[in-house]
């Protein structure tokens, strides 16, 4: 199937690109007066540092101690048996330049297969970016921007998410999120010109547009595409932008994640057995998850959704979670955005930012790389405004378990800027894009 979805709009009442980045409980419609923020202290690399000098090996890292308070650590000592990493100790992280000059980069991801990276720009244009050689090829992997296709005049429009077939190295297909010249949603699959390996560009000719969305208004358009290990692909859908209503009608694909099985091999796709109902709304109750990110290891999926008033949001969900409600917008975070609301049956975040630190959360990805072992199993996000790295380790499941281990990366990630999107490599290194145009990894310091 393919199809359009035409809704009735409603008026626009809250055209915000992101929160506002200082809180005002004044604007929100009634806070919980009882809910204060349960969540613990993020730690900073300086916190962290002096903290460790009341342990005995004395560290001089966050990173460090972070390692050492996390039972999954590589360096482990038991009873007579010493089992050391063979990697030196972790002083700290850096951010590796690897690629500069995009212009408003929003996507970053390896392409199967190949050497390359690929990198999406806003305004339509798909970069490929030559691991080996470090250049950022002349012809673009697919150009988007006729004006015909694709509308990005605001600054939450364009093109706004990629993601490479489970079979893209046999088939070349991949998957496109968009506005289009009405500023409505697009999801389009691509075909490349040629076997896959080394990187030619997208077929211009092979666009199939597989579901359109009517977008209300300008804002909170969200985008981000990600294939499980179930082959289904999951598409983040944000509320639209028009007050945030749509968000709790499960008739509605605005404000939720998307899942649809594009498996065959003719035209268009099909609902997924397990959809809650009968439509392809996957979960529900999201303002704008720009980005979410899909761990396999764990089967889980972490949404990070922007907030309005008080809250950035990490949300965190089963792949088992089908039919999950995150609240919005009849609650921000852990309470109620409406004066009176219900909370039972709503799923609240992980893990919330305030907006004197947060606000316009980028939802990063689960490291599962080899180079920094010590953060395996770790999750890394950011914030748009606030150019902050942060990361933390989901501590048992999300309804019972705990956030630990919540580090600021601080200077040492000061260079990756105001991050657009996480990404990683073939190798599941962390990568970076930023506002500025950069693309950065992820490294240790040893
Ligand atoms: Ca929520």
């Amino acid at each position: 199937m393919s199809r359009t979805i035409k809704r009735t709009v409603g008026l626009l009442l809250l055209p915000f690109a992101v929160a506002a980045c200082v809180a005002d409980d004044a604007t929100s419609t009634g806070l919980d007066e009882t809910g204060g923020s349960t969540l613990p202290s993020i730690t900073t690399a300086a916190t962290a540092a002096t903290e460790s000098t009341t342990d005995e090996p004395t560290s001089d890292s966050s990173a460090e101690q972070s390692a050492e308070n996390d039972a999954a650590s590589p360096a482990t000592t038991t009873g007579t048996t010493t089992t050391t990493a063979p990697l030196d100790s972790l002083l700290g992280l850096n951010a590796e330049l690897l690629a500069d000059g995009f212009d408003q980069p929003v996507h970053v991801a390896a392409v199967p297969g190949t050497d390359h990276l690929v990198v999406v720009e806003r305004e339509g244009m798909v970069k490929s970016v030559d691991l080996i050689t470090g250049e950022v090829s002349e012809q673009p992997f697919l150009d988007l921007t006729d004006p015909a296709t694709l509308l990005s005049s605001s600054i939450e429009q364009g093109l706004l998410g990629l993601a490479f077939d489970p079979t893209f190295e046999a088939t070349g297909r991949f998957y496109a999120y968009w506005t289009n010249a009405e500023g409505d949603t697009v999801l389009g699959r691509f075909v490349t010109a040629g076997p896959p390996s080394p990187l030619p560009p997208a077929d211009p000719t092979s666009m199939e547009i597989l579901l359109t969305i009517d977008q209300p208004a300008e804002r909170h358009n969200a985008g981000h595409l990600e294939f499980g290990p179930d082959g289904l692909l999951y598409v983040a859908v944000g509320d639209g932008g028009s007050g945030g209503e749509p968000a709790q009608d499960t008739t509605n694909p605005l404000g939720t994640i998307l899942r649809l099985d594009v498996s065959a091999t003719e035209a268009g796709y099909a609902l997924p057995d397990g959809n809650p109902f009968n439509s392809e709304i996957w979960v529900y109750g999201l303002r704008n998850p720009w980005r979410f990110a899909i761990d396999p290891a764990e089967q889980l999926v972490y949404i990070g959704d922007v907030g309005q008033d008080s809250f950035e949001e990490i949300n965190v969900v089963g792949l088992d979670g089908a039919g999950t409600d995150f609240g919005w917008r009849e609650m921000e975070g852990d309470r109620c955005f409406r004066s009176s609301c219900t909370t039972a049956g709503r799923t609240i975040p992980v893990l919330q930012v305030e907006h004197e630190q947060g606000c316009s959360v980028t939802g990063g990805r689960v490291y599962r790389g080899s180079a920094i072992p010590e953060f395996t199993g770790h999750y890394f996000f950011g914030d748009w405004c606030k150019s902050f790295v942060r990361s933390f380790r989901l501590d048992g499941d999300p309804e019972t378990g705990s956030v630990v281990d919540q580090l600021d990366h601080g200077d040492d990630l000061a260079d990756v800027g105001q991050v657009t999107s996480f990404g990683t490599d073939h190798n599941g290194e962390l990568l970076t894009v930023n506002w500025a145009g950069q693309l950065h990894r992820i490294i240790p310091r040893r």
